[in-house]
Formats: structure tokens, sequence, C-alpha cells
């Protein structure tokens, strides 16, 4: 066990029982002409977490130990997008629609695949889900079971929508979740604010969160 310095005590790092899960670091997420830029935000506040996510990904690598993707997307049929989701406000494209980067969060386009720099490489997992939560209608919980997983370290956007949605379905699940500050980010700078209180208010009652050189310097060849 090696002790991190987090919020809102130390997390008792087990590094045969970890793995990283990067949230949704896709294109329709970070490029204009995606699905986050058609629905009115700046994107460009997930770019610039791209740096510290790829170091947070590296640092796992170097040290042997599992990386999770999600990616948010649907089939091409929509048969697992509800009304209640494609219906939703008034964006400039809605899911399924057609875009510069083909359409929008259907996988396969080329808008929906993960940012470049932060590509998966062979022998890690991607797991493609419909929902906010990448436990909702994925094989997440059974593959972690398998791989005697215990604890999830998180990055990715965005904190307060499937980020945060992902750590409470991980927690109710009986996983011990430290969320690191610079490597998840939300298009609203209070709600990142407040995503990260919330999350570790009452004594952790969701998870811990702790800065990016704290969790490197505890990593195994990190
Ligand atoms: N809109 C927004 O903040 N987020 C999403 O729609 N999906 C994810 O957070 N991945």
């Amino acid at each position: 066990m090696v002790e991190i310095a987090a919020l809102p005590f130390a997390f008792p790092l087990k590094p045969d029982a970890v793995a990283l899960v990067v949230i949704d670091m896709q294109r329709d997420f970070a490029e204009e002409g995606g699905f986050g830029a058609s629905l009115g935000n700046d994107v460009s506040r997930v770019t610039k977490i791209v740096p510290d996510v790829k170091r947070l990904i590296d640092g796992f690598r170097k040290a042997g130990l599992p990386v999770i993707h999600t990616m948010e997307c649907h089939r091409p049929d929509l048969s697992d997008l509800p009304p209640a989701k494609r219906d939703r406000g008034n964006p400039s494209l809605r899911i399924g629609d057609q875009g510069p980067m083909g359409r929008i969060l259907i996988a396969g386009e080329p808008g929906t695949a993960i940012l470049a720099e932060l590509a998966p490489i062979e022998g890690e997992i991607v797991i493609e889900k419909p929902g906010k939560g990448a436990f909702y209608a994925t094989p997440l919980g059974e593959i972690l079971k398998e791989r005697g997983i215990s604890q999830l370290v998180f990055a990715g956007v965005t904190t307060e929508v499937c980020v945060q949605t992902t750590m409470r379905e991980a927690n109710d699940r009986g996983y011990e979740c430290l969320l690191i500050e610079e490597a998840t980010e939300s298009y609203f700078p209070e709600f990142k604010t407040a995503a990260i209180a919330m999350i570790r208010a009452q004594g952790g009652i969701v998870g811990w969160t702790a800065h990016l050189d704290d969790l490197l310097e505890g990593l195994p060849h990190a």
C-alpha cells in the first residue's frame, strides 16, 4: 500500500488492485463541430487538460497498471439512444445528425474517436457507453471483477456529468475512487469546483481527490 496525499485524507493506493479510468476524452467533446460544441460549450477548456491526462496515462503505462478508456457513443441505428436524450434542449446538431466530423456521438465515426494524443494502445480496454455512467449498459463491472480491481483513479470529461456519474456508480459498487484534479474538466469552471467539493465532502462520501504530481509520485516507476 502507498499513501497518496489526497483530500479529505490520504488515499491508500493498492498497486495490485488499481486501474485508471479515462472518461470520454473524445473529439466530440473537445473539437469544434462535435457534440460538446453543438450544445454551445467552449470546448477549448477540454483541450487544455490533454497534456495532464497524457502524463497520468503515461504514469499508469510505465507502472504496468491497467488503463481503461470510455467513449460516450450510440449505435448507428440509434437503438440505444432514448428519445429523452436525443430530443433534449435546442442544440445546433443532435446525436445521430451528420456533422463536420461524421454523425454526432455515433460509434465508429471520426468525431467520436478518442483524441489522437490519448488514444488507447494495444491491450487497453475501451468501453463504449450509451449513458453518462460507464457501468450502465456496459461490461465494465464484469471486467473489473475478473481482474480483481477494487480501486479506480478517474480522469476525463466532464467533471460533473460523466465523470461524477461514473464515480457515483463505482462508489455504490464498492470501489474506492480517486479523482485527479488536473486531469478532469468541465465546460463550467464553477461546476468543476463544485463537483470536486461534493465528491470529497462528508469524509469522502463519493471518493477522494488528489493532485496529479502527488499521485505520480506514488506510482511504481512513474
Ligand atoms: N455535456 C456534458 O457536459 N457532458 C456530456 O454530455 N458527456 C460527458 O460528460 N462525457
